[in-house]
């Protein structure tokens, strides 16, 4: 009963804000919700550093219109997320929601853009549901099965016949956990054990001593970005390397954003993703030499190039409907854009709102003295095969 009060007061809110119609000033405002705060900070942190440099790229007037950024911290709480949606629809009037550092996250945004009708620009969180949590949800980022499945079948192709998974037990990570288990199985391989730690304060000793107890030929890691580094120190004071165990995973736990500071120990590491700093493009070198050049030498990571082609996606949609669409509008004009990103060509399905783009197969290698995944092989144009499900 209170619960259904609560929601009816915000839909009566949600309503009369929109018909008030849009503001009749000539900006047009982005509310970015991130985590700029807390243990997913590095993931805001090089959101917002990729929208800042789309903008001073492409100028910050589209369509007569002048853009506004707002950036909001939501320490990845959802119930901050939800609260700040909230007032950025209401009182900013904001004509497009962006961030969403992870899954939870995105899942508390998703009822208030369905209900005033905002786009939804998804530019981190992964897990291959969130794009049905709306219809007015469109991804920048990827998905984790999209990743995994690749994983799946390198591994198997590669020598991995026992392998056990270490995920961090959320959307994303059970994601992980179930694509690459599949993928690994079909071809002929076998997950012997699953293991799952917390998302908040993860201790990852036990589980390591565990896995060095059973020395599969391979560890399967998901792990959100910035836990990445945790890992690997763990996975090599145990010496788990030399006793012959594989560290694989998707590209989330050798993040561009830490890789460097990982050490030498790093070296070798096969994971599977989006998006490399070292992807050999035109397009991405600009990307990369201008990023390190705003942001004081920080390497952009695969979260940086979503909030980047996420910018880019709106400001598409804003120059499609000439700076006077509303909601609907430019949701329309964001689904089938199509487009060459700094990670490789990438396309917005128009039925599924997600993201279609390559996957790479990489190994950290040391490139000029620093480490870097470097694509040695591709899967192209890969559609989420949560999808299909
Ligand atoms: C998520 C997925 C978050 C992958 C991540 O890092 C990540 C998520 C913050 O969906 O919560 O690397």
């Amino acid at each position: 009963m209170k619960k259904r009060l609560a929601l009816s007061t915000i839909a009566a809110t949600l309503l009369a804000a929109s018909s008030l119609g849009f503001a009749a000033d000539d900006t047009f405002k982005i509310g970015l919700i991130l985590p700029m705060t807390g243990q997913q900070a590095s993931t805001g942190k090089q959101i917002a550093a990729a929208a800042q440099l789309y903008m001073a790229q492409n100028g910050s007037t589209v369509a007569g219109k002048k853009i506004e950024l707002i950036i909001k911290d939501d320490a990845a709480t959802p119930d901050v997320t939800k609260r700040l949606a909230q007032e950025l629809v209401v009182n900013d009037k904001v004509n497009v929601l962006g961030g969403f550092g992870v899954t939870p996250a995105a899942f508390a945004a998703a009822p208030i853009a369905t209900q005033s009708k905002t786009p939804m620009v998804v530019m981190a969180a992964a897990t291959s549901i969130i794009t049905q949590a709306s219809p007015y949800i469109v991804r920048t980022s990827f998905t984790l099965p999209q990743a995994a499945v690749a994983m799946g079948d390198w591994a198997a192709k590669n020598g991995i016949k026992k392998a056990v998974t270490l995920v961090s037990d959320y959307g994303p990570g059970l994601d992980a956990e179930k694509y690459f288990k599949e993928r690994l199985t079909f071809n002929g391989g076998q997950v012997v054990e699953a293991l799952r730690v917390p998302l908040r304060s993860p201790d990852f000793a036990p589980f390591l001593q565990k896995v060095r107890d059973i020395k599969p030929d391979a560890l399967f890691v998901f792990v959100p970005s910035g836990a990445g580094a945790a890992v690997m120190k763990q996975f090599l004071e145990r010496g788990m390397d030399k006793a012959g165990i594989k560290l694989i995973g998707t590209g989330d736990v050798t993040d561009d954003d830490q890789l460097n500071d990982m050490g030498d120990g790093a070296i070798g590491v096969v994971t599977s993703h989006h998006y490399s700093a070292a992807h050999p493009s035109a397009a991405n070198k600009k990307f990369v030499e201008a990023f390190e050049k705003a942001n004081k030498g920080m390497r952009p990571n695969f979260m940086a190039v979503a909030g980047y082609d996420g910018m880019r996606v709106i400001y598409e949609a804003l120059k499609a409907t000439k700076g006077n669409g509303g909601g609907d509008a430019l949701l329309a004009a964001m689904k089938g854009q199509i487009f060459e990103s700094p990670r490789g060509p990438m396309f917005i399905d128009a039925q599924t709102r997600d993201v279609v783009q390559n996957i790479y197969i990489r190994r950290v290698q040391k490139v000029n003295g620093q480490l870097y995944n470097v694509e040695f092989d591709v899967l192209k144009d890969v559609k989420d095969p949560g999808k299909a499900k």
